[in-house]
């Protein structure tokens, strides 16, 4: 049990949020998981949960208003942010993968020069592409990112797969996955 001051930020509402609380409550904490509260404070302990949206969780950290976070690594990567990983926590398992339609003429990840990559993630398939020296068009999209090949936007995706059944059925293949994801403790350094 946790007996002094803190703040946790965890994700609103999504695919983190149910395992973020199994999580808080393995700590002997007891918070309310239904809450819509911005800040909901756990039962008996001086522990208060912030919920917000997960892209800004690095954020909240990073700026001492919570003092740790729970947020997928894929996350923190895009960011670039300094934040100390205090501990992976094996849920929302997932991996950023550069796709490419089941017809397409890419081969391999040479072939991808010259090509228009749609993704959310620009940061992390900007280190792969260079450190590949492929010399690639980034899109950058806020979502949806695997319909782009279909409306011709894009030649290829890089977006997160976990079972491989959103890439499928928009007729999409996985060419190499970049970066392996899971759910990670996250706190400030500076602390
Ligand atoms: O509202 P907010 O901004 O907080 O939430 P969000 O919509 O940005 O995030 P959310 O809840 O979708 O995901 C939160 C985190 O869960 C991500 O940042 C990842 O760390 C992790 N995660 C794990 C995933 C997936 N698995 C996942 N499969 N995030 C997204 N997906 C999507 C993916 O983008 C694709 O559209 O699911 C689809 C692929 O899934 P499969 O199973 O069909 O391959
Ligand atoms: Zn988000």
């Amino acid at each position: 049990m946790i007996n002094q001051k803190l703040t946790i930020a965890v994700q609103k509402s999504g695919r983190l949020r149910a395992e973020s609380f199994k999580y808080i409550e393995l700590l002997g904490l007891n918070c309310d998981e239904s809450s819509r509260d911005l800040l909901s404070r756990c039962t008996g302990s001086q522990v208060t949960v912030l919920s917000v949206r997960d892209d800004d969780i690095p954020e909240y950290v990073l700026k001492n208003v919570a003092d740790l976070g729970i947020v997928g690594a894929n996350i923190l990567a895009e960011k670039g942010l300094k934040l100390k990983k205090v501990k992976k926590l094996g849920f929302a398992k997932c991996s950023l993968q550069i796709a490419i339609p089941k017809d397409s003429k890419i081969s391999s990840v040479n072939a991808l020069q010259g090509a228009r990559i749609a993704t959310s993630y620009p940061n992390l398939l900007r280190k792969f592409l260079d450190e590949k020296a492929v010399s690639a068009s980034i899109i950058t999209l806020a979502g949806a990112v695997e319909v782009a090949p279909s409306l011709n936007l894009a030649d290829a995706v890089c977006d997160l797969v976990q079972s491989g059944k959103t890439l499928k059925e928009n007729g999409l293949k996985p060419l190499v996955e970049i970066f392996k994801s899971e759910a990670i403790l996250i706190s400030n350094p500076k602390k």
